[in-house]
């Protein structure tokens, strides 16, 4: 069974991203009811038709379907535990961002109270919801997903990894930790290039397509890690270790600091040391992969 267009949804939690969650149910025909901590933020929403509810126990009575938005866990069960009983019953999809053990402690709770729990992970900024480039992911109850699907796509795109909870988090802290070190990186250069008075902004012009390009290699190295065959004919650690050697020597010489390149030297030297230096950079994977890592499915 999948939602009507116009069923009632609660959003609790009304920050930047909560508030942009709760326009894209307005701009989908839903009724929405919205609470916050803090009065205020929802001036906006009631203008655009949204209920404000004067407790979030109110905004989940009136409706199945429950968003919530909140800062981190502890925030989720400081406004959750009090409820436990009237979200009974009821659809929570929990869109703040918390770690996987954390996620799995929800749908525990959750369940011990009789309430279907969806988590999910946002890869999105406030302004890109409902707009194309957002995606969400999700993992948990089944049942929630389906039955809200059409919901869940005014957000963004929406895609189910699994029954366990943990797992749309595990994909967006993932992700994001590809995300920093990438602006990692780029901060790094932009700190190189000013050594010569070259400004952020004219760095980027070559940095993004560079960076660009870069991305589209990455599938290369997925046979690799995935395998654990690091054979190789092209760009060995040795050649990338006499590389970053000289990016190292290149970084002190503009009195740039290494904390950002350093880590990726010491990964590359430690598979070297030990014995790896004809195989493929992707072999870093080896020195930090879990001791038992689960086999890939
Ligand atoms: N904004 C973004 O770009 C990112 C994109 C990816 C996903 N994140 C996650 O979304 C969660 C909320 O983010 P946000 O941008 O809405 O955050 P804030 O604007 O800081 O709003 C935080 C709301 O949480 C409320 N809150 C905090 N602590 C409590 C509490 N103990 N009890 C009840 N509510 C609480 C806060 O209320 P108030 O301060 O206005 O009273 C805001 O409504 C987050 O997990 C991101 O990582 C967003």
């Amino acid at each position: 069974m999948t939602e009507s267009s116009g069923s009632p949804i609660a959003v609790l939690g009304l920050g930047a991203m909560g508030r942009a969650l709760a326009s894209a149910f307005l701009e989908g025909g839903h009724r929405v009811a919205v609470w916050n901590r803090t009065p205020g933020k929802e001036t906006e929403l009631v203008a655009a038709g949204a209920t404000a509810a004067a407790t979030a126990g109110e905004a989940v009575r009136a409706s199945r379907l429950v968003v919530v938005c909140l800062l981190d866990h502890t925030s989720v069960h400081d406004v959750l535990d009090p409820l436990a009983a009237d979200l009974a019953g009821r659809a929570v999809v929990n869109l703040t961002s918390t770690a996987p053990n954390e996620a799995r402690e929800l749908a525990a709770w959750a369940e011990r109270h009789g309430i279907d729990y969806l988590d999910g992970g946002i890869m999105a900024t406030p302004p890109m919801i409902g707009r194309p480039g957002s995606s969400l992911l999700y993992s948990g109850s089944k049942t929630v997903f389906e039955e809200h699907t059409p919901a869940l796509k005014l957000m963004g795109t929406a895609d189910y990894f699994g029954e366990d909870a943990g797992l749309a988090s595990l994909y967006d802290f993932a992700l994001l930790s590809g995300m920093y070190l990438m602006f990692a990186g780029f901060t790094h250069g932009a700190a190189m290039v000013r050594s010569a008075g070259v400004s952020a902004a004219e760095f980027a012009e070559r940095a993004v397509p560079w960076i660009t390009a870069m991305a589209q290699t990455i599938p290369m190295a997925t046979a690799a890690i995935d395998s654990g065959d690091y054979t190789t004919d092209v760009q060995s650690l040795d050649f990338n270790k006499a590389a970053v050697d000289a990016i190292v020597r290149a970084s002190r010489d503009a009195g740039v600091g290494l904390d950002v390149i350093a880590p990726v030297k010491a990964l590359i030297d430690r598979q070297v040391a030990d014995g790896h230096g004809a195989e493929a950079f992707d072999r870093i994977f080896e020195g930090i992969r879990p001791l038992t890592p689960s086999p890939v499915r």
